[in-house]
């Protein structure tokens, strides 16, 4: 069978950045003596390393090399067509016990496991090479930064990890020689792309990530949903802090009033376009900017809630973005990035589904097969993504390296409901804002396999990435609430609320500048809010719509709570919390039973 990451041989002075951790030498001993590969290659993170790598990931055929006028140092991945998305059915918490995984996740014996992974890295990476990859989590200076490394024998995950994380010598001076120094331990082999042999594990309590038989970023980039989200969400609880399938973005008013708000969107519901949000001419004065599109890690400062992105890149949805959907996401894009399975057109440009202009005539597909206007099949795969520096994006927040991380006004849930949840609406407080988190649901989308288009509870859109009970992940969130003496208020919102054939009710991209100031008005203490059984929600003059071209039927409609589709919702809440098997803590069932009094009064 052909290898499909053959050994590389580089030039002296390249690969050579072994750690003095004894620790880390040791580990990666270990790996070698099991999966046995040709060489090891040690990571530093250099210019000329990088530069090295992309030429043999070129000779390989990982990597295709984009027109350097139009997408300069830009490169096309293709991944096999079975491993395109986030595998949730062969996703794992090892922890010691199920209980401690709890009912939302995949649990496996963590004996077994290992046993039964060993098996499978047995002499796997054979006439390959194992890059051992050194990064760290979160700016330099911050107590919350962790570090981690990834050993893989995938030159497109190497390249990746270069641009979403601090990458090479940074992490080895953090960690230093201390051997009991904490680090996360993560293994990745593609074996050979077979979904039977596709295993995504995690060992919390060992801080150990083992992943073999995919290629596909969500699967193989383990700083990002493993370390960032799975083994830091029990680290955090573990230790006192929070980690957060969240945006972070900061909003500054035309008179120098800055606010930071953090949101939690399931997968490919619009993070990124949030983050980078370009506010309509109305508030040309405003400014939004970037800290993170996807992952948050905050901590108690002073009785408040302090966020950091933990990441250096962003992996967004391709499809559907353009200049006008979310033209910052366009500029960071534009150049030293990374796509996988979007479309090649002939004159070496990237083409997708939604990219402004015309479709190229003729292109190759995300499969790598002829594609013209008239295909049936799409040019690129829904789940596309690109990967991108962090530094591209023309709205990166001045704070983004800042270690002690920005202030959290408002925390907001949301997800892609076409029916019952209004625009957006404002908890009472703490308690009932966890209650909306817990509860939360979507649409589901393509950034995972399965059936697109689905309601399912997403609590905290943390279903697919708390790596322990999600019984104890709300009593965690409840326990910090109590700890914050200035905590950010909750919300919920929702931008894909369909009104009659189907259509979407609200604008969104930009315009959801207008929803975001009705929240920053209500952070610096506005009253323009009407109670309602499910919250604090907007009067129609609440909402600053001005130069919108909306009617006001859509404006009802988008606030309306239609209370038989909320007898619906409030049965399902119910069902949600009955199907987590009695781990929901009791002030959230109350919660539930008061929502349901609210709406009988
Ligand atoms: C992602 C995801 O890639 O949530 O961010 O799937
Ligand atoms: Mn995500």
């Amino acid at each position: 069978m052909k290898n499909i990451a053959p050994a590389i041989s580089p030039p002296s002075g390249i690969g050579n950045n072994k750690p003095a951790n004894q620790a880390v030498l040791d580990w990666v001993h270990e790996v070698e003596l099991l999966a046995k590969p040709e060489n090891i290659f040690w990571c530093d993170g250099s210019e000329r390393e990088c530069d090295y790598l992309l030429q043999e990931a070129m000779r390989q055929n990982v990597l295709i090399k984009l027109n350097e006028k139009k997408v300069p140092r830009s490169y096309l991945h293709r991944s096999n067509p079975n491993d395109v998305a986030r595998v949730e059915q062969f996703t794992f918490i090892c922890a010691p016990t199920k209980e401690e995984a709890g009912p939302t996740n995949n649990w496996s014996e963590p004996g077994d496991t290992y046993a039964k992974l060993q098996g499978l890295l047995k002499g796997a990476m054979r006439g390959r090479t194992l890059f051992v990859v050194p990064y760290i989590m979160g700016p330099p200076d911050s107590p919350l930064t962790k570090v981690g490394f990834e050993i893989t024998d995938s030159i497109y995950v190497v390249l990746s990890m270069r641009i979403m994380t601090r990458m090479g010598e940074v992490a080895v001076k953090r960690l230093g020689n201390d051997p009991a120094a904490e680090w996360n331990r993560g293994v990745h082999s593609l074996l050979d792309i077979d979904p039977a042999r596709r295993f995504i594990c995690h060992f919390p309590q060992d801080n150990t990530i083992i992943s073999v038989g995919s290629g596909y970023g969500g699967n193989v980039l383990l700083s990002k949903k493993c370390l960032a989200l799975r083994i830091g969400s029990y680290l955090a609880r573990k230790q006192g802090w929070m980690a957060e399938h969240m945006l972070i973005l900061g909003v500054e008013s035309p008179d120098g009033k800055k606010h930071y708000v953090a949101a939690a969107f399931p997968s490919a519901c619009g993070k990124t376009n949030f983050a980078m949000l370009i506010p309509p001419k109305h508030f040309a004065s405003w400014k939004v900017t970037t800290v993170g599109d996807d992952i948050a890690w905050m901590q108690i400062r002073d009785g408040r809630l302090f966020a950091v992105n933990p990441e250096n890149g962003y992996f967004g949805v391709v499809p559907g973005t353009n200049y006008k959907s979310n033209p910052n996401a366009m500029k960071s894009i534009e150049h030293d990035s990374l796509y996988t399975n979007v479309a090649l057109a002939d004159d070496g440009d990237v083409w997708w589904e939604g990219k402004d202009g015309a479709p190229p005539k003729h292109a190759i597909d995300w499969r790598g097969n002829d594609w013209t206007p008239g295909s049936k099949e799409k040019a690129a795969h829904p789940n596309s993504r690109f990967t991108a520096p962090v530094r591209n994006n023309p709205v990166l927040d001045s704070n983004f390296e800042k270690g002690e991380g920005v202030p959290i006004s408002a925390i907001i849930f949301g997800g892609r409901r076409s029916n019952t949840m209004p625009l957006v609406f404002q908890s009472f407080d703490w308690e009932h804002g966890v209650y909306l988190g817990a509860t939360m649901a979507s649409e589901t989308t393509a950034a995972a396999t399965g059936a697109v288009g689905q309601v399912r509870r997403d609590p905290m859109a943390m279903l697919p990435f708390c790596g322990y009970n999600i019984g104890d992940y709300f009593r965690h969130w409840l326990a910090i609430g109590k700890r914050l003496t200035n905590p950010p208020l909750i919300f919920n919102v929702n931008w894909f609320r369909k009104g009659e054939g189907g259509k979407f009710l609200w604008p969104g991209f930009g315009d959801n500048m207008r929803v975001l100031k009705w929240i920053i008005d209500r952070c610096e203490g506005s009253d323009a809010a009407l109670k309602s059984p499910i919250g604090w929600l907007p009067g129609l003059h609440d909402l600053d719509l001005a130069e919108l071209e909306i009617d006001h039927k859509c404006v009802d409609e988008l606030l309306e709570i239609d209370h038989e589709e909320w007898k619906t919702e409030l049965a399902e809440h119910k069902n949600f919390f009955d199907s987590l098997g009695g781990v929901v803590p009791e002030v959230l069932m109350k919660q539930g039973k008061q929502l349901a009094v609210r709406f009988a009064e």
